[in-house]
């Protein structure tokens, strides 16, 4: 036993010399970070995937090492983008709602901006998802030399936007009008970059961060990209009955195979590649697309397991297994074992500690992750491992623990209330079946335990700009940048202009509470912008009524009344039912008796509210009740009227 101790333990040191011969010496190793938007665990020709050819991608699996338990730290693209980029959990990062409204933080750190203190440089090419231009999230304040693609992700649907965005500023692309025609397909540009980043800086260390978008619809590609070529024998490309976005799909995804190629046989001619570590991924988990009554889980079944048809449960956006599983492969020609097969389960914010502990760079002290060197380097048995993991998405949440896997999965299609917690055991029902949530309960409440001391309140970046003018239009130019307004609200209602008090002398003081998640900020109920909308915390804990706002008039007005406009997007929740207006001249003060009281109804319209005349500085505004007698309180817009 004793000898067999000595000889792990010389394997060990061993390994250490190996590692840190490479990570001290005169190259630390240039890290690449491919990250395929969408690519789910089984569409790829390795895992068995019966239509889709990625030959490259095969092969760098046969190269290096495969994870099976490779997971995403959140089921959606922005905010896993935060998980992977600042080593945070769900629970803990600033980006966790998709919409391109919650930034990084001013000053927060990301695996880019720990690899620039050591001397690399640093570039992305793809989808940022972090931020939007004029936020304190872009990519140039986070350690990017250059971050060259999409910073927001509706933007990132189209492969002929009119420009793409390299440092906050546009780069046109040659007679693209967006949607999906033009002239200009947006991956050939994005994958040039990058490869000409690894060439331009390969006396050097660098950080090569590829978040590329293809799959990810629009399924677009060009007729004549060399992906086509593996595809011209196959019967179901012809098939007419098949949709011409499925075949698409295949093609984008071959596309990406031969970029992953393109990557390897570059690192190879500049003789980088036993000093390169290069990661291919998903990023979150498989979409059931292209679904019919034949392929009920999707066409290429994404989440099912080719060869013995078992299925993960769910998909993207939610948190049972078929929502986080993504390809992982590392590829280190020399270190990292080549076809190897590791079970570790990790998850995207462990990333960062990782690739500290392979750059020997010291992480930020704000992370959860936990590095997977030693697995990868071959010391599995000094693989340090997380007791439990911790996800939030919306009103879902998810715990891992050992074999266990507890959710709240949320409010699923067709039902009102948040649904009881589920217990898995993973290691008999990889598919999330029966939940022994009642036999087990000593676990569950353990695991229920773990995840409210892991949500911390989002505490996001903001946008220096407050009209977000460029990140708009950004948002725009999915559709082309030409168009008219686009605004997905139509038909808004507004508050009349005529005898107000203007929207741009009014001052918010305070508020009761905000959802700052979804941007729903208090400021937006007087900024005279239907569009905009203020909203009630609801998350972490949900606040209930009354909701209140405390509004200065700017200056003493003789004001006789209000208006109150009601969300103009499709939802009625938050809509304000039973509500009191108190006037006053001191802010801090307000009489125990509302200056008018008043009943609102479910109305898109802007309802008026009459009172005597009265004169007044502040006005504070109590909802009591929702239409709905739900605990929420929403507001488009309150103005006040003047009295003539
Ligand atoms: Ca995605
Ligand atoms: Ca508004």
């Amino acid at each position: 036993m004793i000898f067999l101790k000595w000889l792990q333990l010389g394997a060990l040191l061993f390994i250490a010399w190996v590692y840190t011969g490479t990570v001290r010496g005169e190259n630390p190793p240039n890290i690449v970070y491919i990250m395929s938007d969408e690519l789910a665990y089984f569409e790829l020709g390795h895992m068995g995937n019966p239509y889709i050819k990625t030959p490259r991608i095969d092969q760098m699996a046969r190269e290096g090492m495969r994870f099976t338990n490779a997971l995403a730290g959140s089921p959606v693209c922005a905010p896993l983008r935060c998980n992977l980029m600042t080593g945070k959990h769900s629970g803990h990062a600033s980006v966790r709602a998709n919409d391109g409204g919650t930034p990084l933080r001013e000053g927060e750190e990301t695996i880019a901006s720990m690899l620039k203190q050591k001397g690399y440089a640093t570039g992305g090419f793809g989808k940022w998802g972090c931020g939007g231009r004029d936020s304190t999230g872009v990519p140039e304040k986070h350690g990017f030399d250059v971050f060259f693609g999409y910073y927001d992700q509706v933007h990132a649907h189209s492969f002929y936007t009119p420009y793409l965005i390299r440092n906050s500023e546009e780069v046109v692309l040659e007679g693209n009008v967006g949607g999906r025609t033009g002239k200009t397909y947006s991956e050939y540009p994005i994958h040039a970059a990058a490869l000409q980043f690894i060439r331009e800086n390969k006396e050097r260390p660098f950080l090569c961060y590829m978040p590329i978008t293809p799959p990810h619809g629009m399924y677009d590609i060009p007729a004549d990209d060399p992906a086509w070529e593996l595809y011209k024998n196959e019967a179901w490309m012809r098939d007419p009955t098949i949709s011409q976005d499925t075949k698409n799909y295949a093609a984008m995804v071959s596309m990406v195979d031969r970029e992953v190629g393109n990557v390897l046989d570059l690192l190879r001619e500049l003789g980088l590649e036993e000093n390169t570590i290069v990661f291919f991924t998903g990023d979150n988990g498989g979409q059931d697309r292209f679904k019919s009554k034949e392929h009920p889980r999707g066409f290429f079944g994404p989440n099912v397991n080719p060869e013995t048809g078992v299925e993960f449960r769910g998909g993207k956006g939610n948190l049972y297994e078929g929502g986080l599983k993504i390809p992982f492969l590392v590829r280190w020609p020399g270190v990292v074992a080549a076809n190897t097969v590791r079970d570790l389960v990790f998850y995207q914010p462990d990333i960062m500690a990782t690739i500290a502990d392979l750059t020997n760079t010291k992480a930020t002290e704000d992370t959860d992750g936990i590095s997977i060197a030693p697995t990868l380097l071959g010391a599995d048995g000094s693989q340090k491992l997380h007791e439990m993991m911790y996800w939030e998405y919306g009103n879902q949440t998810a715990v891992r623990y050992g074999k266990w896997k507890a959710i709240q999965p949320g409010k699923p299609k067709g039902t009102k209330q948040n649904q009881p917690w589920e217990l898995y055991d993973l290691s008999s029902d990889v598919s999330e079946s029966t939940s022994v949530a009642e036999s087990h309960s000593d676990v569950l409440e353990k695991m229920k335990a773990f995840a409210d001391a892991s949500h911390d309140p989002v505490e996001a970046g903001t946008y220096y700009d407050k009209s977000r003018e460029r990140h708009e239009r950004d948002r725009k130019a999915k559709w082309g940048t030409l168009r008219e307004d686009q605004s997905p609200l139509k038909n808004v209602q507004r508050i009349p202009k005529n005898n107000i008090v203007p929207f741009e002398k009014m001052k918010l003081i305070r508020f009761s509470s905000e959802n700052r998640a979804n941007d729903r900020l208090a400021e937006y109920a007087i900024d005279g912008k239907p569009s905009t909308v203020w909203h009630s915390q609801f998350s972490k804990e949900k606040k209930k009524h009354p909701h209140e706002l405390v509004i200065d008039l700017g200056q003493t007005r003789t004001i006789n009344g209000f208006y109150y406009l009601a969300r103009q997007d499709k939802g009625w929740n938050g809509t304000f039912g039973k509500t009191e207006f108190y006037v006053s001249d001191n802010a801090d003060h307000f009489p125990e008796e509302p200056y008018v009281r008043c009943m609102f109804k479910k109305e898109k319209q802007a309802q008026r509210v009459k009172g005597d005349k009265i004169s007044c500085r502040y006005v504070l505004v109590r909802n009591i009740s929702e239409v709905a007698d739900n605990d929420f309180g929403s507001a488009a817009d309150i103005a006040v009227v003047l009295a003539r």
